[in-house]
């Protein structure tokens, strides 16, 4: 009786051995990649999402084929390693521990862009997307081509996901003047204003200030970083942009400010003022206005951040307060009877609706959109990070910059040697 009691011991260790080496084999096959370190910037945590993006002013049609996506485990296409930052605790508005975040890159581009845009890719790859794989949405106004979709999805290593923008979002809303508009387009052409007899420029301008993150793919995200054709990236980027705006509880970010060409938007201030009036709850106290007027709100003095690069939060872009701003300035029709552009839409927007500390301005990112060139002053940032910039190009502290009216409200330090850069 005891003889076979031990056998039965015997051959039930035999099987739980064999079930645990088992365990033990499959799962140290699967190889454990390095987490990008973002500790430089670790802050507060706890984001909370404020905005249901299938909610409010999101039509439920444009939402259809956007399925909420709370966790990615697909593979990196076309990619023998490993996603070095498994997506697998990726939630809407929370900020997961580790890994990726809920966020993509988005492009808008015409199939003609296609060598341009590869370009900027292999730029943003190399120098930070090759740890990450995060997706890769493109926009544009007419389907893409099979050539444009190969060539991105192949240098793309995340997702590659293409979108055709619906007609409602590309074209003259029905109370805008169409002789009214034509004659200022051939008025700007006659005085050179750069793309002032422009129609599809419009469309773009109008198109990145209302509409690209109400597009049904954008509505997976919660975080874009918009790349436009033919940019360049000049250091590398050892974390992850997205969370450090999550976890600092950033909504809109920046790398060059200047002042916008008042011919173009002679008129914008004053929507604004109306939608203050209008709006006072969406006004967040604490905003930027003393960057965006010089006095006390009265005038615009022109100063925006250059929107060709950004690093935001789709749910802002997505809630009352921004919806409510973009119509009030559609409605005047400056889209379309001037030359307004997403620039200083998304900038007085983020000035008036933001905190001024949810704007985050990302020395690290070394960054050039012809034809300026951001590049960090301090020395020791570009050896570190291998940036191939002349320190002489950076326009943050020259006089056509509004970045140094950014350091003195926030009451930022300048970098040592910030003197030296200012001609
Ligand atoms: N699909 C599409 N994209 C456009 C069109 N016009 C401009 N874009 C895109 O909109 C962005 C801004 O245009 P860009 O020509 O770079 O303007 P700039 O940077 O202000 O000189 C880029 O990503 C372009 O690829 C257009 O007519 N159709
Ligand atoms: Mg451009």
């Amino acid at each position: 009786m005891a003889g076979s009691t031990r056998i039965i011991r015997y051959v039930l260790f035999a099987f739980f051995g064999i079930i645990i080496l088992f365990f033990i084999t499959s799962s140290s096959s699967i190889p454990k990649p390095p987490i990008p370190d973002s500790s430089i910037f670790k802050g507060a945590k706890g984001n909370k999402n404020h905005n249901d993006p299938s909610s409010g002013h999101t039509s439920p049609s444009s939402a259809s084929s956007g399925e909420q996506r709370l966790v990615d485990e697909r593979p990196a296409p076309g990619s023998a390693a490993p996603a070095a930052a498994p997506a697998s605790n990726v939630t809407m508005g929370a900020v997961p521990a580790t890994g990726r975040l809920n966020a993509t890159f988005v492009t808008l581009a015409r199939n003609s862009d296609l060598w341009d845009i590869a370009d900027s890719i292999r730029q943003v790859e190399d120098r930070f997307n090759r740890n990450y794989h995060y997706d890769w949405v493109f926009l544009n106004d007419r389907e893409f081509d099979d050539d444009f979709k190969k060539v991105t999805t192949a240098l793309v290593s995340g997702k590659t996901h293409y979108g055709t923008i619906a007609k409602e979002h590309w074209s003259f809303p029905d109370f805008i003047d169409q002789d009214k508009a034509k004659a200022v387009r051939e008025d700007m052409a006659e005085r050179k204003i750069i793309y002032g007899d422009s129609i599809s420029y419009r469309h773009m301008c109008r198109f990145e200030s209302g509409f690209f993150f109400r597009q049904p793919l954008m509505q997976n995200y919660e975080w874009y970083w918009r790349v436009e054709p033919s940019v360049k990236l000049y250091c590398d980027i050892g974390f992850d942009p997205f969370r450090v705006m999550a976890e600092n509880k950033k909504k809109y970010s920046f790398v060059i400010s200047l002042y916008e060409y008042a011919e173009t938007i002679p008129t914008i201030w004053d929507s604004a003022k109306k939608f203050m009036k209008q709006y006072p709850e969406h006004i967040a106290e604490g905003n930027s206005m003393k960057w965006l007027s010089d006095d006390n709100g009265e005038s615009y003095n022109h100063c925006h951040f250059w929107s060709n690069f950004e690093v935001g939060n789709l749910n802002w872009l997505r809630s009352d307060a921004y919806i409510d701003f973009f119509e009030t300035l559609d409605r005047d029709g400056g889209f379309f009877y001037e030359r307004w552009g997403d620039a200083p839409v998304h900038s007085i927007a983020a000035g008036l609706l933001l905190k001024k500390e949810e704007i985050q301005f990302f020395d690290d990112i070394a960054y050039w959109h012809v034809p300026f060139t951001h590049c960090p002053t301090s020395e020791k940032k570009r050896l570190e990070n291998k940036c191939a910039c002349n320190p002489k190009d950076n326009f943050d502290w020259k006089g056509y910059s509004c970045t140094t009216r950014w350091f003195d409200m926030m009451g930022m330090e300048k970098p040592a040697g910030y003197q030296d850069q200012k001609d």
